[in-house]
């Protein structure tokens, strides 16, 4: 726990993942697995699909439904369990959406324009992106904030949007002389809290990415996904028998953390045992344990999506726990704020 900031407020985990198509091996390693541990250590966990993100960029409304039920089944399948973790949409409890109105108008523009995500998805094409997609971090926040969660355990590429949530909670608390908010900590942990493209051992691998090859799916084949490790870009050298031999080799070095992050070991354990390997010795290990591993889940998934009706009582059900947490959370902050609330 960070020093400067003592939270006197309870442990509590929150955190969220983006209906925008299929959980990815990345998504699962430096997220969802992560959830999994969590709730396992009794902490109380709340995990959301952040459908209101996703809309931040166009989404087909049919493929959105689909998409929300497939993270559910994924979340589920992965072994989170609404019985000891809440689980919903985020759309289903609106006090997100509320917060969130409020910290736009606590965040500054510059701290915004800092923000590296925006512009990677906004690209050239900043001028034509959505409103939505530039205060993405500030609804985040609130999503953060509205459960006065303590630990957010998220993959390397959100530690910048988790450094603003303490910024935004910090300039709170001052503008308002009250320490309401809690400080939060990102857990940003474990051999997989970036796992690369398949195709570009320098490019996070991203459920968006164009290429299908680039990635692997909770919900590919033992055969498909054997065939995307197959083909993974590596070079010609064989394995080395430590961590600085892997220096400038980012392609090796991704499938030595893929492997520690499905093993539960650590990369120099893999390496220990690997040595001297050349890829097209390693490449089949590593794409046994990768289905041996991958293949229970996405069996369980299936079985899931056949029973939407389940799914949606989960979410529903999830969501009015997650609202009666959030509520009187939003309550309070109105009041802070001296915005006036009629009983
Ligand atoms: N490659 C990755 N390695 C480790 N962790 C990752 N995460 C995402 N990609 C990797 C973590 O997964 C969680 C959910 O991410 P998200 O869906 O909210 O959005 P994202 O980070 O933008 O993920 P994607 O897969 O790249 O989605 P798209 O393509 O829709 O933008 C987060 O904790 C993230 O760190």
């Amino acid at each position: 726990m960070d020093q400067k900031h003592e939270n006197t407020h309870t442990p509590r985990v929150f955190s969220g993942i983006q209906p925008t198509g299929n959980l990815t091996l990345g998504n699962y390693l430096g997220a969802v697995k992560r959830f999994v541990e969590m709730q396992n250590s009794g902490i109380e966990t709340i995990y959301c699909m952040v459908d209101l993100h996703a809309i931040t960029v166009w989404q087909e409304p049919q493929s959105l439904k689909a998409a929300t039920r497939e993270l559910a089944a994924g979340f589920i399948a992965s072994g989170l369990d609404p019985k000891k973790s809440i689980l919903f949409n985020q759309s289903q409890v609106p006090a997100h959406a509320e917060l969130g109105w409020i910290f736009n108008c606590v965040t500054r523009m510059g701290w915004l324009n800092r923000m590296t995500q925006f512009k990677d998805k906004a690209g050239k094409n900043r001028e034509n992106a959505s409103v939505g997609l530039f205060a993405y971090p500030t609804l985040m926040a609130a999503d953060i904030l509205i459960y006065h969660a303590t630990h957010v355990p998220v993959g390397e590429d959100q530690k910048q949007h988790l450094e603003l949530t303490r910024d935004i909670a910090t300039k709170f608390n001052n503008d308002f002389k009250t320490n309401f908010f809690p400080i939060t900590e990102p857990v940003i942990e474990g051999v997989a809290t970036r796992v690369m493209s398949l195709r570009d051992g320098n490019k996070k691998m991203s459920k968006s990415d164009a290429s299908d090859m680039s990635r692997i799916n909770l919900t590919d084949s033992a055969d498909l996904i054997a065939k995307k490790i197959k083909k993974a870009k590596t070079d010609a050298d064989p394995l080395p028998s430590s961590l600085e031999g892997l220096e400038n080799r980012p392609e090796a070095k991704n499938l030595i953390n893929i492997f520690a992050g499905l093993a539960g070991i650590s990369s120099e354990k893999v390496l220990e045992e690997n040595a001297g390997k050349e890829f097209s010795k390693f490449k089949p290990i590593l794409a046994e344990l990768a289905v041996s591993k991958l293949m229970p889940i996405s069996k369980e998934m299936a079985h899931l999506m056949k029973d939407t009706v389940y799914i949606d009582q989960v979410l529903g059900n999830g969501a009015n726990k997650a609202a009666q947490i959030a509520n009187p959370i939003l309550e309070k902050t109105y009041d802070i704020m001296g915005l006036i609330r009629s009983t």
